[in-house]
């Protein structure tokens, strides 16, 4: 019998872009049920009782929340292309970064927008500079090497979504000058074309943005 995929989903959401790009990375066909958080359904309050979040992956009636569970959970069920390291200890450390980046840096983002303050702003630069750091000490194209692994689309918030967050609200906390390690990477992830496939497209995302930062 076929595989059951179907993915609780909201256009806009970096979360749910992560299972859209591992799914993608697997080439697995999937049903994008597309929700409505201000009136969430019964659906997704069952299958993610805890957090009631999307991304949730339901695969054969078995649900998954968390987006960095449901891409680790896509890793291990489809072969093909990897997205964890086989090394033991290379998985710990991709675990490690996107932890960071999930518990540090995005955080941190979300404090110094709309407007923030010298202390946001310095403590956000601080968790970029790591980023920015280990990228230089890899020397790699991607955080995986030649190819996208768990921590690259862990920050794929960083790559696409910090931009349009900087230009909803007129204030920019990342320049090339300053991170440019990071910016050549964002640049070449949101064109892999595994990623560009399903981003979802920049001018909703501004429109979004603008609208909730009461600049539109
Ligand atoms: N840690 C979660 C975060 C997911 C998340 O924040 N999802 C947002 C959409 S971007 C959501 O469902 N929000 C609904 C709510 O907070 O009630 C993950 O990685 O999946």
């Amino acid at each position: 019998m076929a595989d059951e995929v179907k993915l609780y989903a909201v256009a806009g959401s970096p979360f749910v872009c992560r299972a859209k790009i591992a799914l993608n990375i697997k080439g697995i066909k999937y049903e994008n049920l597309e929700q409505d958080l201000r009136n969430k359904s019964a659906e997704l309050i069952k299958y993610n009782p805890v957090h009631k979040k999307v991304p949730v992956l339901v695969h054969n009636g078995n649900a998954i929340s968390e987006s960095l569970v449901i891409v680790e959970y896509i890793d291990d069920v489809w072969k093909g292309v990897p997205i964890l390291p086989q090394d033991p200890y290379e998985k710990a450390v991709a675990r490690f970064w996107a932890k960071f980046i999930d518990d540090k840096c995005i955080p941190a983002i979300f404090k110094a927008f709309p407007q923030g303050n010298e202390q946001t702003d310095a403590e956000a630069l601080e968790q970029l500079q790591i980023l920015e750091n280990e990228l230089k000490v890899k020397g790699t194209k991607f955080f995986g090497g030649d190819n996208i692994n768990l921590v690259d689309i862990a920050a794929g918030f960083i790559a696409y979504w910090l931009g349009v967050i900087q230009e909803a609200a007129g204030k920019e906390l990342v320049t090339k000058e300053k991170f440019p390690k990071l910016t050549v990477w964002a640049d070449d992830f949101v064109n892999f074309e595994v990623v560009k496939e399903v981003l979802p497209p920049r001018e909703n995302l501004l429109g979004f943005f603008k609208k909730r930062f009461g600049k539109a």
